[in-house]
């Protein structure tokens, strides 16, 4: 299979209507070309306008009474090939995925490891799905003889404007704020939508495990090596991939394995602020490996003027995970030049609850089980993050096998020996120098200090302590309904204004 250094498609908007062919206007934070497709079913017409950077078609695929549009990539393509008869085309990702469903109808979905959205217009049904862990957003309006769909919230605006709420009631759907009718696709979760009704009935294609697995230590940390690994690699591309180096474990591993995977220095990226960096912990990562680093330094007050970019990007309304996201946000908005495949560390702590900071495994596992029963519509891991700047990211953490893997691991192989995530540290022992292995967990983003500067401006805004986190979820929604709602550009979207309006609102509710 070819290396790709990019996804054929990075979003798309897309239509199905009995009948009728008209393309729907398209709104994207996610940077790229606009390239409009249009394949008439025997009953139903898919249009779509997809977001790439160059091979639009190899996003789209068709046979018979199937067309879908894919956005994102798939990382299990050569277990997926042997499912198939002897010659069958499946050169792109989406036609492997249309081969797929001829064998296997929605059950295909079970099968991929990936990173995408999908739309699949097939007789008289539309499959929408994502891939495990809804890692790319997807957005529907599904009503009487027309399902709309989009990986952004804001692509399916206008059309709430037009048609109020037409739009059905969507079983275990979340709905989204404000815009009525309009509801996420659940991770792991395939909406099976009769476009005649607009009627959808949901199947669920991949869930956490929730039991353990009991594995001796050197098991445990071979099977975890190479299971990242193999997911690094899937991840790597054609050409140079970027990794985002924080200096943590997390990062660190992934910088490490990938540079095995990759001919010549990798590329690494590291981002502080004028108060804090973990420039120094990064560094010693980079010169270890090689690569070929870069620091980026913000100015802490330029880190809250990216709250309405977090946000317009995420179209997440939950203020931890946008202010765990704001590093990342100013990290990417920094990051001029040619479009970059990204690789990150997110998503190791979930798992792995490296955020506990106890020996105590039941409190442990509790956290665990939490995490992975909340993550979804968070949209904390959506690659419009940083393809508002163009970029394509993606987090081998939360590779399916990875995934399935972390989470099932006892308790005790995550926190032991008095160290966190012990079960990562110990695979990543021989790939990184001792001081990056051993090195405590900082708290969330202690590493570039943004809890504090957002919890500052609240305070000096006249928020009392109590009542921060709440102001935090004020602001956010009131960002969420300018930028995404409404659809005003985050650069005329005032944090300032935000903010005042939260610690007003606070008052009147003494
Ligand atoms: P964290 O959970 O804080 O490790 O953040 C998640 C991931 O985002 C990390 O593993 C890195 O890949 C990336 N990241 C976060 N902060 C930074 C930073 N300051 N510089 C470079 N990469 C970062
Ligand atoms: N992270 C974590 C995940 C943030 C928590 N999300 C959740 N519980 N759904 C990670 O990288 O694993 C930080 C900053 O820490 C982002
Ligand atoms: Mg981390």
């Amino acid at each position: 299979m070819m290396a790709h250094t990019f996804p054929a498609a990075t979003g798309f908007l897309v239509s199905a209507q009995q009948g009728g062919d008209r393309a729907p206007g398209p709104v994207f934070a996610t940077r790229g070309a606009h390239e409009a497709v249009a394949e008439a079913l025997r009953t139903q017409t898919l249009n779509a306008v997809l977001v790439h950077s160059g091979s639009a078609e190899n996003a789209v695929a068709r046979s018979g009474d199937t067309a879908l549009v894919l956005a994102g990539e798939l990382y299990n393509r050569e277990d997926l090939f042997t499912l198939l008869p002897a010659g069958a085309d499946a050169r792109t990702d989406a036609q492997l995925l249309l081969a797929l469903l001829d064998v296997y109808d929605l059950h295909a979905f079970r099968l991929l490891n990936g990173r995408f959205a999908a739309a699949v217009a097939l007789g008289d049904r539309v499959l929408l799905a994502t891939d495990h862990a809804g890692s790319v957003p997807l957005y529907t309006l599904p009503a009487p003889g027309r399902v709309l769909a989009a990986t952004e919230i804001k692509a399916l605006v206008p059309a709430t404007a037009k048609a109020p709420p037409s739009g059905r009631p969507v079983a275990e759907a979340r709905r989204v704020r404000r815009v009525p009718g309009v509801h996420q696709v659940p991770a792991g979760t395939v909406l099976d939508i009769d476009v005649r009704t607009g009627t959808a009935v949901p199947t669920r294609i991949w869930t956490p495990p929730v039991s353990r697995r009991i594995l001796p230590e050197a098991d445990a940390t071979a099977v975890v090596r190479e299971t990242l690994a193999r997911a690094v690699r899937a991840r790597t591309g054609g050409s140079t991939p970027l990794v985002v180096l924080s200096g943590g474990i997390d990062s660190s591993g992934v910088a490490a394995l990938a540079a095995a995977h990759t001919h010549g220095p990798l590329d690494t990226l590291s981002m502080g602020t004028d108060t804090s960096d973990e420039f120094p912990e990064a560094r010693v990562v980079a010169t270890h490996l090689g690569s070929a680093h870069r620091e980026i330094t913000v100015p802490t007050a330029d880190l809250l003027g990216q709250l309405p970019y977090a946000i317009w990007a995420s179209e997440s309304v939950d203020a931890d995970i946008i202010e765990y996201l704001l590093p990342l946000t100013a990290l990417y908005r920094a990051l001029d030049g040619p479009a970059r495949r990204i690789l990150t560390g997110y998503g190791a702590d979930i798992p792995l609850a490296g955020m506990h900071r106890e020996d105590r495994l039941p409190q442990l596992d509790t956290a665990v089980a939490f995490d992975m029963a909340t993550f979804d519509g968070l949209n904390e891991m959506s690659p419009v993050l940083s393809g508002i700047q163009g970029h394509w990211s993606t987090h081998p953490y939360w590779d399916r096998d990875v995934l399935d893997l972390l989470v099932s691991l006892e308790a005790g192989l995550k926190r032991r020996h008095g160290r966190d995530k012990w079960v990562l540290r110990e695979a990543m022992s021989a790939l990184l120098p001792r001081e990056t292995v051993t090195r405590p967990k900082l708290g969330v983003h202690e590493g570039s200090g943004t809890t504090s500067s957002f919890s500052l401006l609240l305070s000096d805004a006249g928020v009392p302590d109590a009542d921060i986190h709440r102001a935090k979820s004020l602001v956010v929604r009131e960002i969420f309904d300018r930028v995404v709602v409404e659809g005003l550009p985050p650069a005329e979207v005032s944090t300032a204004d935000a903010v005042h309006q939260a610690a007003a609102r606070l008052k009147e509710t003494e």
